[in-house]
């Protein structure tokens, strides 16, 4: 029964033109960044393929980016790929980590796009919440 009734809204909001919520924190669920997320990007230069976060998150296989000219969810990762964030949460900066290097990198909750910097870019395994 409650498979159903999940079938029944996931029909729903695809017909609505929301994406599927095929990861574990999308945020609000529409395509546009909007206030309270955290909204990242796979490329530097465009803001094609997104995710988006109301939360922390470490990527592992559980995110992966959503074509917002298509409108699917592709097969590649977040995970060690992120090159952009804007950062829309309503009261904290959000902190990305490369496992690998030890790397951190900051981003203010500004509304601006940024681009990751050299060290961080196409690395970052998760990102948390800070100075809230
Ligand atoms: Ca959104
Ligand atoms: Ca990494």
């Amino acid at each position: 029964m409650q498979t159903r009734v999940f079938v029944a809204a996931l029909a729903l909001l695809m017909v609505a033109g929301v994406p599927a919520l095929a990861n574990h924190d999308n945020g609000d669920g529409y395509e546009s960044c909007n206030r309270g997320e955290i909204c990242l990007y796979d490329l530097a230069s465009s803001s094609r393929y997104t995710n988006h976060f109301y939360w922390g998150a470490v990527y592992g296989t559980h995110y992966t980016w959503y074509d917002t000219v298509h409108n699917h969810y592709e097969s590649w990762p977040v995970d060690d790929d992120m090159s952009a964030v804007v950062n829309k949460d309503t009261t904290c900066d959000v902190r990305f980590q490369d496992w690998g290097t030890g790397n951190t990198w900051t981003v203010a909750n500004d509304y601006y796009w940024h681009e990751a910097p050299n060290s961080i870019n196409q690395r970052a395994d998760l990102h948390t919440r800070v100075n809230c």
